[in-house]
């Protein structure tokens, strides 16, 4: 099959967008999870929409599965080709192709990393607010594809809330520019938003027009001591209702021994506590700043605080956010089962008192790490695999305690993937937070853009 398949894209593509080397297919076949062996017939690099759209029409008439790719920085192996697909990597596709100054957008083709756009608008003194620790790597289609979230949500929202317009090749290589870069647009579906966290199984996102704001003005970052992690959500509500936070993020002690291993550096207090809080916010004047203090004094009165380091320049800054944004690389060798959970900001304490109790019952031999965007209910709680442990059986231990933290997700009405996506790594799991009515309309969406399924076959939905 995949000699037949090979054949055919030799046939009708140009020979310098086809790769189908080891060095090729082992990267370009996986993302950021390890649970999956990479298995890909070839990669495919397009250099243009015309190109991508011939690829999917080939998928169509010839029945091979296409799985869109773009920095695979992904945590839900949604990106992963472990059944012989053809993988249509988008690094190719990576310029900045026109800045509206007026407008304020940036029509980007989706494989532009997302760091290059930041670094656009920062020319323009501007910002594009979503970010995150693999912003580095990742590309603007894959992070379309997962609406990713990040560390400015509490202030910026998602991606979704950043994205003016969208051209995609759906799963029948039809070409839709969708919204085109509007504000104001009432016509109807909006099918842009049907894209945006679509994980590439209804087509390819290959360009997209994005909003750019005013960067924020006087930024300061505070790093708390927290005795416990239900104090943590108190901090956050005393500080979130006397200013507009820019951020507000959470890490256990034990997770950032990981990161002081990982990167060399010191605790960022002169003790330890069982929990951090890092804070962001604009001083305002110094308004927000002595806002900031006077609830602090409260606080650690109250013995809700223990210690703080705070700054507000930027090297020291940045030096307090990596104590945050280099976990998830500081724990990758360690292979962590990850969960990416959210409930309704008003039930997230609640919530973590349920969590806790099982995670202590069920994970007794596991070393458990709890961090995550408290203030926008998203609790990610990762699992170490012991150093002893086969692979494969600490996952299906994982999928077990699954099973009962599952329930309580839904319980809550929550969700089983509030930021990294469905992928194959969750989609067991997605019962939990649509019901099977909601589910049933998905596929019939999922057909009418790509009735033969050859997009991203088996990742999010089982059709
Ligand atoms: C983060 O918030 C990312 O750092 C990764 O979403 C989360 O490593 C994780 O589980
Ligand atoms: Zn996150």
């Amino acid at each position: 099959m995949n000699q037949e398949i090979l054949h055919i894209l030799k046939k009708y593509l140009p020979e310098e967008i086809i790769r189908t080397e080891k060095e090729f297919l082992i990267p370009y076949g996986q993302d950021w999870t390890r649970y999956h062996q990479p298995d890909p017939t070839a990669i495919l690099f397009p250099r243009n929409v015309e190109e991508v759209q011939e690829i999917i029409r080939l998928a169509n008439e010839y029945q091979f599965v296409v799985v869109p790719s773009g920095g695979r920085t992904g945590l839900s192996a949604g990106a992963v080709a472990t059944n012989k697909e053809v993988v249509v990597s988008l690094d190719r596709m990576n310029r900045i192709l026109e800045y509206d100054a007026l407008d304020q957008s940036l029509r980007v083709e989706a494989g532009v990393i997302t760091q290059n756009v930041h670094d656009f608008a920062k020319e323009k003194h501007l910002v594009f607010p979503v970010n995150f620790a693999s912003e580095g790597s990742s590309r603007i289609g894959g992070n379309i594809a997962t609406n990713a979230g990040g560390i400015k949500v509490v202030r910026y929202g998602m991606f979704r809330d950043w994205v003016l317009g969208l051209k995609v090749v759906t799963g029948k290589g039809e070409i839709l520019d969708l919204n085109q870069g509007l504000i104001k647009n009432a016509t109807g579906y909006d099918l842009r938003h049907l894209f945006i966290g679509s994980e590439g199984t209804l087509g390819m996102v290959v360009e997209a027009t994005l909003k750019l704001t005013h960067p924020p003005k006087d930024k300061q970052v505070m790093i708390f001591g927290i005795p416990d992690m239900l104090r943590v959500v108190s901090v956050m509500q005393a500080f979130r209702e006397k200013i507009d936070l820019l951020a507000f993020e959470f890490f256990s002690d034990n997770t950032l021994d990981y990161v002081m291993e990982h990167t060399q550096v010191p605790t960022p207090l002169p003790k330890r506590y069982p929990f951090y809080a890092l804070m962001e916010f604009e001083s305002n004047n110094g308004e927000n700043t002595d806002k900031v203090f006077q609830l602090y004094q409260d606080l650690f009165q109250k013995g809700w605080i223990n210690d703080d380091v705070f700054s507000d320049d930027e090297i020291t800054m940045k030096k307090l956010w990596g104590y945050r944004e280099n976990i998830s690389a500081s724990i990758a060798a360690s292979i962590p089962y990850k969960n990416d959970l959210s409930v309704r900001i008003s039930r997230i304490s609640d919530f973590l008192k349920d969590i806790e109790k099982i995670v202590f019952e069920y994970y007794p031999d596991f070393k458990v790490l709890w961090y995550g965007h408290i203030a926008d209910g998203n609790l990610h709680l990762n699992i170490i695999k012991p150093d002893e442990m086969e692979i494969h059986t600490f996952e299906q231990a994982c999928k077990k305690v699954n099973d009962i933290i599952c329930p309580i997700v839904r319980q809550y009405q929550g969700s089983i993937s509030a930021e990294h996506g469905v992928g194959l790594l969750k989609k067991p799991y997605l019962i939990y937070s649509k019901s099977d009515l909601e589910i049933e309309y998905l596929k019939g969406i999922k057909k009418v853009f790509d009735p033969n399924g050859v997009m991203n076959r088996g990742k999010l939905l089982d059709i």
